[in-house]
């Protein structure tokens, strides 16, 4: 049975390429997409998710917009990764969907509590704004999803600090409210996702396929690799959100290892880093787990795989 999931972005290059994952893979039902700010101003990415559902034809499912602003803290978004229009690169297609009339928090409540418990998994690829707001409006969403599997964080890495990832260090105090609610956390975090990069035979492997959407790809990673490379040394950039789809496809693309992990509020240094506890091996009650090795082949196969299926689409 496909795996249901709702995904929680900010496209972002990345996160349109998850979009494109989880609608082209076989084993990956999209029960909705919302969207929250993050790369850009959640107008920006609300639009930029409509664009990529024109591109890859999809149709039939909720596109709900959210959280415009963290919970306590200003906007901030990655003009320096995504560009201005958080999507930067390709030309991007008038959408042909419009976005639902529900706010994204009340979609997600509503999907989760109108599916059987266990059924769900919450895929963030953003700041946890939405995720948080969820959790806090309706309790019982903890317990009732199957999982959350989110792209954020790191244990030994940053990159929005020197030990604070985007997604967390924008809302650090959304994350922390969900890392310290009890339903299961996978997090596929930057020591994951810097193992999923855009490498040259990969990108041969995108242009084989040859239609519109891979085009699409390729055009983005084509951005997305300049920027990458002038803002943070990347020869090849690291394609992190789809990682986190993938792991849901088939959890054998990453190695995982259960460790407790809180989130940093106070730290004058440390904002928003995910303290992962290594001490020790994890209490049996530990929810959380970290991605740690990606195997890179397996997780491009999947990608080029949708691409195939999704076809070509005439824009
Ligand atoms: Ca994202």
């Amino acid at each position: 049975m496909a795996k249901k999931i709702i995904l929680d972005c900010d496209p972002g290059h990345d996160d349109a390429i998850a979009i494109l994952l989880a609608h082209g893979n076989p084993d990956i039902e999209l029960l909705a997409v919302t969207t929250v700010v993050g790369n850009q101003t959640l107008e920006k990415v609300t639009r930029n998710a409509l664009a990529v559902a024109r591109i890859a034809n999809i149709t039939g499912i909720p596109f709900a917009a959210g959280a415009a602003r963290p919970l306590i803290r200003q906007v901030e978004t990655a003009p320096d990764i995504h560009g201005d229009s958080g999507l930067d690169g390709p030309v991007l297609p008038e959408p042909t969907i419009s976005v639902d009339s529900r706010h994204a928090v009340d979609l997600i409540i509503e999907t989760i509590m109108s599916h059987p418990p266990k059924t769900i998994t919450l895929v963030p690829t953003a700041g946890l704004t939405n995720i948080a707001l969820a959790a806090r409006l309706e309790p019982l969403i903890v317990e009732r999803v199957k999982e959350v599997v989110l792209m954020g964080g790191g244990y030994h890495v940053g990159n929005w600090s020197p030990v604070a990832e985007f997604n967390i260090k924008i809302d650090p105090e959304a994350a922390h409210i969900v890392f310290n609610e009890k339903w299961p956390i996978t997090m596929v975090g930057l020591d994951l996702t810097h193992q999923a990069l855009a490498t040259p035979d990969v990108i041969e492997q995108i242009r084989a396929v040859g239609t519109k959407p891979a085009t699409f790809v390729l055009e983005m990673l084509e951005f997305f690799g300049t920027m990458y490379k002038s803002a943070q040394g990347f020869d090849a950039p690291p394609v992190h959100d789809p990682c986190a789809v993938a792991y849901v496809i088939d959890p054998a693309v990453m190695s995982v290892q259960k460790v407790p992990i809180d989130i940093e509020l106070t730290g004058t240094l440390t904002l928003g880093m995910t303290v992962a506890d290594f001490r020790a091996p994890p209490p049996a009650d530990c929810h959380t787990q970290v991605g740690v090795k990606l195997n890179h082949q397996y997780f491009w196969d999947l990608i080029v795989d949708a691409l195939k299926r999704i076809g070509e689409v005439h824009i």
